[in-house]
């Protein structure tokens, strides 16, 4: 079964990540970390969940281009899977990321699904992308609770890998998501504050599989 839900472990706990990531790693494509983990569990926590899934560190990279490749030549040696970075600081600190982490799957943040992501960085999510793709970027990220937004950006290129938030406690339906040009969904709450994550990560799957059986163009893939 083709794997796309990618699981966002926003806790502090290392205990806590280690065990939803044994639990659900047979479903999920990736885990997503970012700097509630990092920050309560210290970087080694990237090497330790890589011995159970892939490990996307999501740090949002946003700074001058020696200090961008810095930080992402750490993350690759620690083991992660891919980076998450910033397109707005310019194609030259995106480029850094890129050359830095030839080894890391490089994801860009063209648009955000929070309110605050339509007051500046939503408005100029065009430029944004151009910049990626001429950075070498190998996916984007874009809103999964935003279909009208996810749709323009699927239909500027239909080999442009899409990864998408916002699913459940930002208000979007992963199956909807997937329908409007998502290829791979990240689900943060709606799993890991379930009483059940194995069984919430199932529905969401299942939500994943609706959406691509209706479709009307190809997935794109990562790896
Ligand atoms: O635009 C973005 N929106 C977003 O929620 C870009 C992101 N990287 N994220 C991240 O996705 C956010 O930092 C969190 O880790 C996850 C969504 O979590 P949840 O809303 O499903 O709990």
């Amino acid at each position: 079964m083709d794997k796309r839900l990618i699981v966002a472990l926003d806790v502090f706990d290392g205990k806590l990540a280690l065990e939803i990531t044994s639990m659900l790693k047979e479903i999920i494509f990736a885990v997503k970390i970012n700097w509630p983990l990092i920050l309560g569990a210290g970087p080694g926590i990237i090497r330790d969940l890589s011995r159970y899934s892939r490990v996307i560190c999501d740090l949002k990279v946003a700074d001058i281009p020696n200090t961008n490749a810095l930080i992402t030549g750490k993350v690759a040696e620690l083991g992660a899977y891919g980076i998450i970075s910033h397109v707005f600081t310019g194609t030259d600190s995106l480029r850094a990321v890129r050359d830095a982490g030839r080894n890391l799957k490089l994801l860009a943040v063209v648009s955000m699904s929070h309110p605050g992501g339509s007051q500046y960085i939503n408005r100029v999510h065009s430029d944004l992308l151009k910049s990626a793709i001429s950075a070498g970027a190998d996916g984007v990220i874009a809103p999964g609770n935003d279909e009208t937004l996810l749709s323009q950006i699927r239909e500027t290129g239909a080999d442009l890998v899409i990864v998408s938030p916002g699913i459940g406690a930002q208000g979007g339906s992963a199956a909807r998501a997937i329908m409007a040009g998502a290829d791979y969904v990240i689900v943060g709450r709606s799993i890991y504050e379930s009483s059940d994550p194995a069984t919430a990560a199932s529905g969401i799957t299942r939500q994943i599989h609706e959406g691509i059986a209706s479709r009307s163009t190809g997935m794109n893939t990562l790896s």
